[in-house]
């Protein structure tokens, strides 16, 4: 008969794995808990962010509904119709046509369903006007972001007094990651331009990236309102060459008088016109290039 444990050595199996989860769940911090509990994504922190979060959760909670069932089907049917005698083999059933609709049907009813909340998702997060100009003109902030192998330079064209109807740049290398300004609760208008390849325009905070595309200017354009403080990472997302993970960058919300405070140093230091990118192309600072630029 079977695998049958003795009872002892079933209480100490039990005992072993209770006693290592925990060890394992007392190991994560407050942090890691909280992670946990939005199922690994990071804190939305933009306006548009939270309904790609509540996406997220109920698509899990209706994966693991689905899961629930047919893991209790399946532990059903290998109870109570397994074979009970050594002389007996149990029924064998072929064809069952109602089954097979219904295992048909069923998966295609979910697709629909995460289908439809997926798009409306997705309509709120590109909620701009597909116009890049009447996008511009109904946001807070106008920014160019430009990437270019391997950082990026972010053109502010419109939401602070200091720019005075000038355009500021700021950029970055390999070495030096750049910090794009945000203002919190106030939009922007984001337009991605490259001057090489394709890159992506990722910030995990936003829950939202989009491509950089060369050639596609005052198409992949999107609007978001930053609503946290805080310096948050972002980074390229598209494998564009040898130093792509170079391509980080930060996003810091802050307030409007910082903002503008920013803005007029920019100003001073003369960044001013749009860099749509070019300057930084081939500079790969930072890297030893002695030995043809690898680490
Ligand atoms: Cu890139």
């Amino acid at each position: 008969m079977g695998l049958e444990l003795p009872k002892r050595a079933r209480t100490v199996a039990l005992g072993v794995v209770t006693g290592s989860a925990l060890l394992v769940l007392s190991g994560c911090s407050a942090d890691d808990r909280a992670q946990i509990k939005r199922l690994a994504m990071p804190i939305p922190s933009s306006k548009e962010a939270h309904s790609m979060y509540d996406l997220w959760r109920w698509s899990w909670l209706a994966a693991m509904v689905t899961g629930v069932i047919v893991w209790g089907l399946i532990a059903y049917v290998v109870i109570k119709y397994r074979r009970k005698s050594e002389s007996e083999i149990p029924v064998q059933t072929r064809y069952n046509l109602p089954i097979e609709i219904f295992y048909t049907v069923a998966p295609v009813m979910m697709v629909i369903v995460f289908f439809f909340f997926t798009v409306q998702a997705q309509d709120h997060v590109l909620h701009a006007p597909k116009d890049l100009t009447a996008a511009n003109a109904q946001a807070d902030l106008n920014v160019t972001v430009v990437g270019q192998q391997w950082s990026w330079t972010f053109n502010y064209a419109k939401g602070s007094d200091a720019l005075g109807g000038d355009v500021l740049w700021e950029s970055g290398t390999t070495a030096h990651a750049p910090t794009l300004w945000l203002v919190k609760d106030r939009s922007v208008s984001f337009d991605l331009f490259s001057p090489d390849v394709i890159h992506s325009f990722w910030v995990p905070a936003f829950l939202f990236k989009m491509d950089v595309v060369p050639g596609r200017q005052a198409q992949n354009h999107f609007t978001l309102t930053p609503d946290r403080y805080g310096t948050f990472e972002g980074r390229c997302a598209e494998l564009c060459g040898v130093y792509h993970s170079r391509m980080l960058f930060n996003v810091k919300v802050t307030t409007q008088a910082e903002f503008d405070a920013h803005m007029a140093k920019l100003k001073n230091e003369g960044n001013v016109g749009m860099n749509l990118g070019g300057s930084q192309v081939t500079t790969v600072d930072g890297l030893d290039t002695s030995n043809g630029g690898q680490q």
